[in-house]
């Protein structure tokens, strides 16, 4: 019998005005493909308008003998991971050659006096050059860390903006990183602002991790991006966990929206250390498909104006030219298996193909398949507020905006609580 889980819950259906039910049937309207379509009407936003492609093969190896079992698939993911690099997000360095942490601040009585909050900094250093970057992160009160099983699951949020700006509270009273939700619930979380690692700004690699590991300038094919860089960060956080007693290392779930959810699923992808990958409304260069060329896509995300420094430059190739890539987004999910994988889409956020994220995801399970696990369907149509749990893979799409909202959160949590039942 299959594991895989619907829950239907009632909710207020915000496209159609008013209550509907959940689970129903996902069709975007003709106002939100106008609206997306607004001022760029060379671009993809109707499923009928998709042109035919084809994907290349998740499970062929490049000498073109097939995977048919879990051990054989290593062998393959290496050979993705290494293209990957190359064509899409560069080469990283690997860890520091030293590394330490330092508690900056505490403060016991955060969240209502319900947790502590604490700021570190870690220090890098490598060839002579250092650099460093902080993180903050917010634990239940109470956690004994002498008490075997009482070290927490955490969620860590590569953000794209500020540690001000993250916890304001949005007109909507929601916040990017609620806290007090995670809290209550009992994980603890950590934040680290993306900006530190690498600038998001076209005069990016002036600071940030380039001061540990000098690029040229311009820099190499495979020179590595902001995304990268980003994910990196993540990786030396994750470092600082395995030394922190609250913390359960072996449950840390890496995520981020949009921008911080495509990094995530590179962090996640390259370091297997993370117990839990979530995307949140990623889309092109995350959990989107290339090749459908719905909403933005290689060509678009690479402009001048635009975002081509969070990528190597050997992407470029690619504008216009997807079925030239030797991957497609499938394989990055499928990098993370057989560890627990989460892709999130927005109904309103057509920029970021929905139905192309939840397909990437599905092609991906085939690899959960060869390790024992449910997979997916991908010609499953989507329903709005239908979140699928299998064992390892989890799937919302949420009505509204492209954002990351408590609604979100709550899925993850909910998704959290499955894979890491409390004691
Ligand atoms: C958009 C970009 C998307 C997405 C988003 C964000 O402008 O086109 O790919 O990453 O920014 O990160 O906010």
């Amino acid at each position: 019998m299959s594991r895989v889980q619907y829950f239907l819950t009632p909710l207020l259906c915000v496209a159609c005005g008013g209550i509907g039910s959940a689970g129903e049937l996902w069709e975007p309207t003709e106002a939100e493909i106008k609206q997306a379509e607004a001022g760029r009407t060379h671009l993809t936003f109707r499923e009928a308008e998709v042109e035919p492609y084809e994907l290349p093969p998740l499970l062929k190896r490049a000498d073109g003998t097939v995977v048919e079992t879990a051990d054989e698939w290593q062998a393959r993911r290496a050979e993705l991971l290494t293209l990957f690099e190359e064509h899409v997000y560069g080469r990283l360095p690997g860890p520091p050659e030293e590394m330490s942490f330092e508690l900056l601040s505490e403060d016991m009585s955060a969240v209502d006096g319900k947790a502590t909050r604490r700021k570190y900094r870690i220090d890098c250093q490598s060839g002579g050059r250092t650099f460093d970057f902080e993180f903050h992160l917010v634990i239940p009160n109470g956690v004994d860390p002498k008490k075997v099983d009482s070290a927490v699951p955490v969620f860590l949020l590569i953000s794209h903006r500020s540690f001000k700006e993250v916890g304001r509270k949005k007109p909507i009273d929601d916040v990017l990183w609620p806290v007090d939700l995670l809290i209550e619930r009992g994980y603890g979380t950590a934040i680290f602002v993306e900006n530190q690692l690498s600038p998001d700004n076209r005069t990016a690699f002036d600071s940030g991790l380039v001061e540990l590991h000098p690029q040229s300038d311009p820099r190499p094919a495979d020179g590595w991006g902001g995304l990268a860089a980003w994910g990196w960060g993540a990786s030396r956080v994750l470092d600082c966990f395995e030394e922190i007693d609250e913390v359960d290392a072996s449950k840390v779930a890496v995520l981020g929206h949009s921008r911080g959810g495509k990094s995530a699923l590179w962090a996640g992808a390259r370091d297997d250390r993370f117990g839990l990958v979530i995307s949140n409304n990623s889309g092109c260069g995350g959990a989107a498909l290339s090749r459908r060329r719905f909403g933005e896509t290689i060509a678009v995300i690479l402009r001048e104006d635009r975002f081509p420094y969070w990528f190597a430059p050997k992407f470029q190739d690619y504008k216009d030219r997807e079925a030239g890539l030797p991957i497609d987004q499938h394989m990055l999910l499928a990098l993370v298996a057989p560890r627990p994988l989460y892709v999130a889409s927005a109904t309103e956020d057509l920029w970021a193909d929905p139905k192309g994220e939840y397909q990437a995801l599905a092609h991906a399970s085939k690899v959960y398949e060869l390790h024992g696990h449910d997979g997916l369907d991908p010609e499953r149509p989507l329903r709005v507020s239908d979140p699928i749990q299998t064992d390892r893979l989890g799937h919302h799409l949420r009505p509204g905006k492209h954002d990351l909202s408590r609604k979100d959160w709550t899925h993850y949590i909910d998704f959290a609580d499955h894979l890491w039942p409390k004691p």
